[in-house]
């Protein structure tokens, strides 16, 4: 008898100790799902851009193609100068215009004499490009290059196979001559009256990948990185990561809507970059000033806080150092980001959820929005037919003493985006009606909110929702 009994406890135990030990499996991802480089990308949340060239000494936004090289001559070139701005940003990745509209090239290329290497600027051995991303690595910043495709300079622009060979043998020259590039822009603008010109873009992104493979590309169409429509920094108020790449068209002004909220049928992943100026043009001019924080502020809620990544672009002034007032702006900028996100006021809530996928312990638990990791979320049990409606969690705060006037809500996009509407109740009461969350997605109220219990419900989603954080933060540049 007793060693029945002492053989029944031992199983038992045995049997908890194994089912403790199993891990519940994670669900399945929901296509399209980004690649490494995107993901990668998309954390970085704020980068920067450095429009700097011919303009730069003519005082224009678009050169005519007519400038002579000899304009060029920045008397104080100091690219170490401009990655301080890059620091006191706190960014990741700073890509530079090598070749504007104009088509004046900031490298000694050997396909034109249209180039540093036949400016006055260190008599022509000067190369802006590797000062760049040496500058950049050095401080341990990935780099970017853009290429425009419209070329007013070059005398081949307009035939096609020429130009196409131009402008590819150009990218070889910038792809492998300066070590690993992590961004490459191609822009689609182009004057209205300007040569026809079709480019080979097949050809010039199979080039980029095979001399590049971890490199994200960014055009109106992706691959990779789409464009958001706009050149205001603001993104769709509903933001999908995903589009049809079929109806998409490099430079069709038509399709600025469709690229600025996405598409919720979407079958490929191009998350949307948002690029904006720190001053009225992407050059530097002298009687231009900053933004000021409030607008950066602005801008920063309205990119990355609604799923996309921030390019915010610095230019540096014909004596060749971006302007000391630049730098003081972009620094407030990121201290000010820092204020407001350092401290999350949700931290140390009791969590609670309409289901975990495995229960408490399986691995997917609420508790998980609240670990200040993007890699950990929250998974619901997935019902039949596994759609996405009324599932939801709740936080509830120790300390209510703390007021706050911004909620973050962040997916675990991953495993794809999937949110399609939701709505954040505060002690009962709903402060936040939303369409779409991504990676990241901020909502201000209109006032501070003492409350205790935070609850997410999401209306309608693709699938199980996953969240992978939740916070509350105190905007103390906000009026009201
Ligand atoms: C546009 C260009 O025409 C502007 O000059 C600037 O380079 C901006 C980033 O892209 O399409
Ligand atoms: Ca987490």
């Amino acid at each position: 008898m007793n060693n029945l009994v002492a053989f029944c406890l031992v199983s038992l135990l045995y049997q908890i100790q194994f089912s403790q030990s199993k891990l519940t499996t994670p669900p399945l991802p929901i296509s399209p799902t980004p690649s490494y480089s995107q993901l990668k990308w998309q954390r970085r949340e704020i980068i920067m851009f450095f429009h700097f060239g011919m303009n730069t000494f003519t005082d224009s936004e678009w050169g005519t193609g007519e400038e002579s090289p000899s304009l060029f001559n920045p008397t104080n070139l100091d690219t170490n100068q401009w990655m301080e701005a890059a620091v006191e940003a706190g960014v990741s990745l700073v890509i530079l215009v090598a070749k504007h509209h104009d088509g004046f090239c900031l490298w000694p290329t050997q396909y034109t004499d249209h180039s540093v290497k036949w400016s006055p600027w260190r008599e022509g051995k000067g190369d802006v490009l590797k000062d760049f991303v040496d500058a950049a690595r050095a401080r341990g910043i990935d780099a970017g290059i853009y290429l425009s495709p419209w070329d007013r300079h070059e005398r081949t622009y307009g035939r096609e196979v020429e130009y196409n060979e131009y402008y590819l043998a150009q990218l070889h020259e910038i792809l492998t001559r300066y070590g690993s590039v992590q961004e490459i822009w191609f822009d689609g603008a182009k004057g209205k009256n300007s040569t026809n010109m079709t480019y080979h873009f097949q050809e010039w992104f199979q080039t980029v990948k095979q001399l590049q493979p971890s490199i994200n590309i960014f055009s109106d169409a992706g691959p990779d990185i789409r464009w958001v429509g706009d050149e205001a920094g603001s993104a769709g108020s509903t933001c999908w990561s995903t589009v049809n790449r079929t109806h998409l068209k490099i430079g069709d002004a038509s399709l600025e809507d469709y690229l600025n909220t996405g598409d919720p049928h979407g079958t490929d992943w191009v998350p949307p970059e948002c690029d904006v100026s720190i001053r009225p043009g992407w050059f530097w001019h002298k009687n231009e000033a900053a933004k000021s924080l409030i607008q950066l502020l602005d801008i920063y809620y309205e990119s990355v806080g609604r799923n996309c990544v921030l390019l915010i672009n610095v230019p540096p002034n014909s004596t060749g150092l971006v302007s000391e007032a630049d730098i003081t702006r972009m620094k407030e900028f990121h201290q000010a980001i820092q204020t407001i996100f350092s401290i999350d006021m949700a931290k140390g809530s009791e969590t609670k959820a309409s289901s975990e996928k495995g229960g408490t312990t399986g691995g997917f638990g609420a508790s998980n929005v609240i670990d200040g990791n993007e890699d950990t979320y929250w998974a619901p049990e997935q019902r039949d037919g596994g759609h996405g409606q009324g599932h939801w969690i709740e936080l509830c705060r120790a300390d209510v003493n703390t007021p706050f006037n911004v909620v973050r809500i962040q997916e675990a996009i991953q495993m794809g985006q999937r949110i399609k509407e939701y709505e954040v109740f505060v002690d009962g009461i709903v402060m936040v009606n939303g369409t779409t969350v991504g990676h990241k997605r901020l909502h201000r109220l209109n006032w501070p909110v003492f409350g205790r219990v935070i609850r997410v419900w999401i209306k309608e989603s693709w699938g199980p929702p996953l969240l992978s954080e939740v916070g509350l933060h105190f905007d103390p540049f906000r009026k009201g």
